[in-house]
């Protein structure tokens, strides 16, 4: 072995595989497993696999531009990080480090809701990186509002309203190991803290009665623009439109919900279609390579997230091995705009992809 054993790891799956060896098993449970069969947990990253690269030559690629436009703002890149909740589970310094990480490479950080370190901590620790706030809605509006009111007065940039978990989904790794883990900025509502409480504790206080008339009422109530994250057809595409939703993120939680659902990439091109032109579509599951990420650009998405590969670079090494894996994404995001001739991010098209042609070979 080398002084330094990160110096092995130069893909997402490199970090996958050192976490799996790092984690004991309730936290690699949660982070890595799925519902039930975890059949949409691997076609997440199969159907990126599905599509086929069409490359144009000889325009000039010495220089390329990864930067896109965003809610209305410029960005250097369309890479985020997903919201994901108990962070500390993956590594002692949790969400602070991966703050940490996403300033240091101008890259997006949601944070959750179930966070382990409170919205308000985390932007007091690194108070210079882009954030977005996601809100998982209580039945109890009162500490909605509150929590709502925390990002905006904390300098979240925008609001992700969560709506793919009225209930939560049949995870059968974490029935297995009765998780424990705390959330900062709602530790107060979960009842008994010291005798631990588990993510179940957490979900009963999401309101299942979720409506799109409250995604209407958020987006009035809210200084920062809404959007929605978990929808998989056009049809709620255009709900949110008609909503006042900013944007959506097409996104099946990461196979966590429901399984057998369709994989975002096999979603993202109706919903693409039909709102594409009046909000922002975003798009996660399954990211795991640079070209991934070219793809969702081709297929419409003004930008990804990318969920465990950070969480499994935090548990590797800490903050730089969430930065490191941050890296790794955007070198060979920006390799593969070399090599498909796509000289800026922003002009990327579907004329850029096809239905690959080993799909039917591997059926
Ligand atoms: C999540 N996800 C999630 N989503 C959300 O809106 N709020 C949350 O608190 C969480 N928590 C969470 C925990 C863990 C451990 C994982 C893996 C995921 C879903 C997440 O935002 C995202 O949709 C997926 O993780 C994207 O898929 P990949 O990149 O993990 O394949
Ligand atoms: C999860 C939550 C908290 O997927 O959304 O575990």
């Amino acid at each position: 072995m080398s002084a330094d054993p990160s110096r092995q790891l130069v893909a997402v799956a490199d970090y996958e595989r050192a976490a799996t060896e790092m984690l004991d098993e309730v936290a690699f449970g949660y982070i890595s497993g799925g519902a039930a069969d975890e059949i949409t947990l691997r076609d997440n990253v199969a159907a990126w696999g599905r599509l086929a690269l069409r490359p144009r030559m000889l325009v000039g690629v010495g220089r390329v531009d990864p930067g896109v436009r965003l809610l209305g703002v410029d960005r250097p890149h369309p890479l985020l990080v997903a919201p994901t909740a108990f962070q500390r589970l993956a590594h002692a310094d949790g969400e602070i480090a991966i703050a940490r990480a996403a300033a240091e490479t101008g890259t997006i950080m949601c944070v959750s809701t179930l966070a382990s370190t409170g919205v308000a901590t985390v932007a007091q620790a690194v108070p210079d990186g882009p954030r977005w706030f996601q809100l998982y809605a209580f039945s109890d509006r009162g500490v909605t509002r509150e929590l709502m009111a925390s990002a905006a007065e904390n300098g979240y940039e925008a609001l992700v309203v969560t709506v793919d978990r009225p209930v939560i989904g049949v995870r059968e790794r974490e029935l297995r190991t009765s998780i424990r883990a705390s959330a900062g900025s709602v530790q107060a509502f979960s009842g008994d803290a010291s005798r631990g409480v588990g993510p179940a504790d957490y979900s009963a206080l999401i309101d299942p009665n979720l409506r799109w008339s409250d995604i209407e009422t958020f987006a009035a109530d809210s200084p920062l623009p809404v959007l929605v994250k978990g929808i998989l057809t056009a049809q709620d595409g255009r709900l949110a439109v008609a909503h006042g939703a900013a944007g959506v993120i097409v996104s099946n939680h990461g196979g966590r919900q429901l399984d057998t659902v369709l994989s975002g990439a096999d979603a993202l091109p109706a919903i693409a279609d039909a709102v594409g032109d009046q909000l922002d579509v975003l798009v996660d599951g399954g990211i795991r390579r640079g070209t991934d990420i070219l793809k969702a650009l081709a297929l419409g998405a003004r930008a990804v997230l990318i969920g465990r590969p950070v969480l499994w670079g935090l548990a590797v090494g800490g903050a730089e091995g969430a930065q490191r894996v941050i890296e790794i994404l955007l070198a060979e995001f920006e390799n593969a705009l070399a090599l498909t001739g796509s000289p800026a991010a922003g002009g990327v098209d579907r004329e850029l992809i096809m239905p690959a042609p080993w799909r039917r070979a591997r059926q």
